[in-house]
């Protein structure tokens, strides 16, 4: 059932005991939204926590102090930013019995028994903000922080095409309430580990390019990542981006192997290729201009020589090539 920001706050407000879930791979907006949406209901007077089924990287720490730590048997499931409880990984099966989620994923499967979902929103932190304020919980410093990462890196910085007056509004009344954006996009945005330096180098050099350039691919096998020490989750995730900032590139994939025989595909695009397309082939998804997709079995080669050819398809039905 879909459900809009007065029911959702209605519905927080009259349930209790509430585990916040958090996607895998965790990012700004996740988190952003778990940690806020947490506070807000304990300051509601509600027990509340959020949880993450992987391990979160330090540089989000700060967002865990908008929330205290309470020990309580959770009775209600809130999904946040999660599109599919695939993405929650060993918690799946807590996922699968959501009472609610609240996401921007045009990709949202409507696993929850209800679902508030607004696509336009750059960021999910942009709805948190909404229920929040129909909650009539005020926003303090640590909500602040939550929302503000979470729109700051959706929008990669507000610079990307989901960026909307709005998120530009709500980050600002962000600041008026304190959010220490300078440390915030320092952070998230150009704070680099020497790890995180080895392992972009590396990667680069791997880049290979299709279509007359319309297409980049960097891989990022096992072999890399696991000589490379010192690096997180979050430093891996960043190579996805990496492709699609070459000039002519109309695609920019990543392939990434964290695990052996885990391929995680992130596939980037400019507004002239609509991307999650391309995903869904593969049994994934995610947004026009950001997806990705993840491959079980085959070799690095193989996945890139598909997921090529499908984008190479995109290409071409663009008129691009
Ligand atoms: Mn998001």
């Amino acid at each position: 059932m879909k459900i809009d920001v007065k029911e959702a706050a209605e519905f927080l407000r009259e349930n209790n005991d509430y585990l916040i879930l958090m996607h895998t791979s965790p990012d700004g907006d996740t988190l952003g939204c778990g940690t806020a949406l947490c506070g807000a209901l304990q300051r509601l007077g509600k027990n509340a926590k959020a949880v993450c089924p992987d391990e979160i990287p330090h540089k989000f720490d700060y967002l865990f102090e908008a929330f205290e730590k309470q020990d309580f048997e959770p009775k209600t499931v809130v999904c946040v930013d999660v599109a599919d409880t695939k993405l929650l990984g060993d918690m799946k099966n807590v996922g699968d019995t959501a009472k609610l989620c609240i996401d921007h994923h045009v990709s949202n499967v409507e696993y929850a028994e209800r679902t508030l979902l607004e696509p336009e929103s750059g960021a999910a932190c942009e709805i948190i903000y909404y229920v929040i304020k129909e909650l009539g919980v005020p926003i303090d410093k640590a909500i602040a922080n939550s929302l503000y990462t979470g729109m700051a890196t959706d929008t990669g910085c507000f610079k990307f095409s989901n960026t909307t007056p709005r998120t530009h509004r709500i980050a600002a009344e962000m600041i008026e309430l304190g959010a220490d954006f300078m440390h915030i996009n320092y952070t998230m945005f150009d704070m680099k580990t020497q790890g995180r330096i080895k392992l972009e180098h590396l990667a680069l050099e791997s880049i290979r390019y299709y279509a007359n350039g319309h297409i980049a691919v960097i891989f990022a096998p096992y072999s890399m990542i696991s000589g490379i020490e010192g690096i997180d989750s979050d430093d891996i995730g960043a190579l996805a981006s990496m492709p699609r900032q070459i000039q002519g590139v109309d695609v920019g994939i990543c392939i990434k192997e964290k695990k052996k025989d885990v391929f995680k595909v992130s596939i980037r695009s400019t507004e002239r290729i609509d991307c999650s397309k391309i995903a869904q082939k593969f049994g994934g998804g995610g947004h026009e201009r950001a997806s990705g997709c993840s491959f079980y079995a085959g070799t690095i080669e193989d996945i890139a020589k598909k997921v090529v050819e499908a984008s190479e398809k995109a290409c071409r039905e663009a008129g691009i090539i």
